[in-house]
């Protein structure tokens, strides 16, 4: 399949049909669907992820769990792919890069325990395709 059929895939199998479970990530407000705002399923409410400590080894977890392309994974930290709504979840991450869900990863505070912001709200980009990033909406 080509990259799009790949995302459009994912798109609608991730965001509409499947049954969302404890700890399943998603990503908002992208440009694309392989980029955008962090967000983990827990306690039945999907959730915002902190962006301290939050690192390309955390991105590149997030990407894997989605199945996305992971090797190039960016960090996007800031809000700046807005702020969400929910509670914010997860803080301090310290993912080695290699688990294959978020909620695998190490973390040094627990479920929605920290007092984040919205403002702090992480994102990614699953790949290294700069060229799907609109540059008026993030900034490096
Ligand atoms: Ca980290």
């Amino acid at each position: 399949m080509t990259d799009s059929l790949v995302y459009f895939y994912y798109f609608i199998s991730y965001n509409h049909i499947l049954p969302k479970t404890e700890g399943d990530v998603r990503l908002v407000n992208g440009n694309d669907v392989n980029q955008g705002r962090v967000e983990i399923f827990q306690n039945n409410t999907w959730g915002s992820v902190c962006d301290t400590d939050w690192d390309s080894n955390d991105a590149q977890v997030t990407c894997r769990q989605l199945g996305l392309p992971h090797a190039g994974a960016m960090a996007v930290t800031g809000g700046r792919f807005g702020e969400g709504t929910g509670p914010i979840w997860l803080s301090e991450l310290q993912c080695n890069g290699t688990e294959d869900a978020l909620v695998d990863c190490a973390k040094s505070t627990d479920w929605q325990s920290n007092d984040c912001e919205h403002v702090h709200d992480a994102g990614v980009v699953c790949s290294g395709k700069l060229t799907l990033i609109f540059p008026e909406k993030i900034h490096f």
